[in-house]
């Protein structure tokens, strides 16, 4: 028969022995665990005589609740000792200065894009969606556009190689075959804009091979030019936070759109560096416009006799040097953080019609 009082002091003294989690571990798989001295004696009960059993189970059961919780007891206070230790080793310079923190910031195109939503959804637009690799009937052939057309050479574009179903593919020029996508869909009246990446083998200050452009469509009833110069005017005043502002209409050639018309705004560059809009003797460029080209309406099952729309795109990229100051497209895309941090926003600094940033 085990001397189950003289286990126990036993077990006790080594788990009070124990100095380290270790070394109390050790102590609980070689009494507890599957092959401890516990255990064993545990197993042994199935062979006893029930009368033995009535006096030794609940010994064996004492044993093992014993043991357990003199292990949880040291467990605690060890774990005690070691932060103690730690406390009293560690020391906290309260004087040190605050360790700055890092925080990340929206980047001025992002921005641009919220801001142009936001402006947008203002006046009634919703926001219709395209993919960066689009076909070439939608970005080309249905804006009256044919293929060998001379008039394909305006954007300088990245083909992709010929797809095995027949159909050809290019990296959207423009966001104008948005336009497309949304007439084919939506029956009138259409108020939509589209805005995103649009791609053109070109590169220096102010062109780049990817760039972003905002395009806006409203087909209806009855529109007009004066429509169309209401929009662009409204959208000029929000974006650039200005109520004084001239705008000019320029007689230009878009395929897509007749009368065409390309947008500038009076501006003031007389100070290196510096841009002022509404006063001054320069022009600036905003983008090209026009009424919805019939050919493009019929192209896309909507009824020419009936309806009429206006569009127009801007390089957003460009708008955003301007607003914000920015001398080289090219800096957008570089990634480097120090410029990141310069012109960076912080979330919510969106203008509304009214003028100003909502905070
Ligand atoms: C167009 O892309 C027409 N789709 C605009 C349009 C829409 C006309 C609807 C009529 C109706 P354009 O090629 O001019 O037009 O480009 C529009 C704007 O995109 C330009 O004014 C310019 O701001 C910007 N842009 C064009 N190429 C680049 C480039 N490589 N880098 C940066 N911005 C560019």
């Amino acid at each position: 028969m085990t001397d189950i009082a003289a286990l126990q002091s036993e077990i006790l003294a080594q788990v009070s022995a124990a100095t380290d989690e270790a070394a109390l571990d050790a102590v609980r798989v070689g009494t507890l665990g599957k092959k401890g001295s516990v255990s064993a004696l545990l197993a042994t009960m199935g062979k006893l005589s029930p009368d033995e059993r009535k006096v030794q189970g609940p010994l064996f059961n004492g044993l093992r609740d014993t043991i357990t919780e003199a292990i949880a007891a040291r467990k605690v206070q060890l774990a005690d000792a070691a932060l103690d230790a730690r406390l009293a080793g560690e020391t906290l310079d309260v004087t040190l200065p605050a360790r700055a923190e890092n925080s990340g910031s929206i980047h001025p195109i992002s921005q641009v894009l919220d801001e142009v939503v936001a402006i947008f959804a203002e006046l009634g637009f919703g926001v219709a969606e395209g993919p960066d690799v689009e076909f070439d009937d939608y970005n080309f052939t249905r804006l009256n556009i044919p293929p060998d057309h001379p008039a394909r050479q305006m954007q300088d574009t990245f083909y992709v190689a010929p797809q095995a179903d027949g159909t050809s593919h290019v990296l959207r020029t423009h966001t104008s075959p948005v336009q497309v996508r949304t007439m084919l869909n939506t029956k009138p009246p259409i108020r939509i804009i589209s805005l995103g990446r649009t791609y053109r083998v070109d590169s220096d200050a102010t062109h780049s091979p990817m760039f972003h452009q905002v395009e806006a469509l409203v087909v209806d009833k009855g529109i007009h030019l004066g429509h169309l110069k209401w929009t662009v005017e409204q959208f000029c005043k929000a974006f650039f936070e200005i109520d004084q502002i001239e705008l000019r209409a320029r007689p230009s050639f878009f395929p897509f759109t007749e009368p065409s018309l390309e947008w500038d705004m009076r501006c003031d560059r007389s100070v290196p560096g510096k841009i002022t809009f509404g006063t001054g003797n320069d022009w600036l460029e905003l983008g090209g416009s026009g009424m919805v080209h019939r050919k493009v309406l019929e192209n896309c099952g909507i009824d020419a006799s009936q309806y009429s729309g206006f569009a127009f795109g801007f390089g957003l990229d460009r708008m955003a040097m301007l607003k914000y100051g920015m001398p080289d497209i090219r800096s957008f895309f570089e990634s480097d953080l120090r410029w990141l941090k310069h012109y960076g926003f912080q979330p919510l600094d969106i203008p509304t019609l009214d003028g100003g940033l909502s905070r």
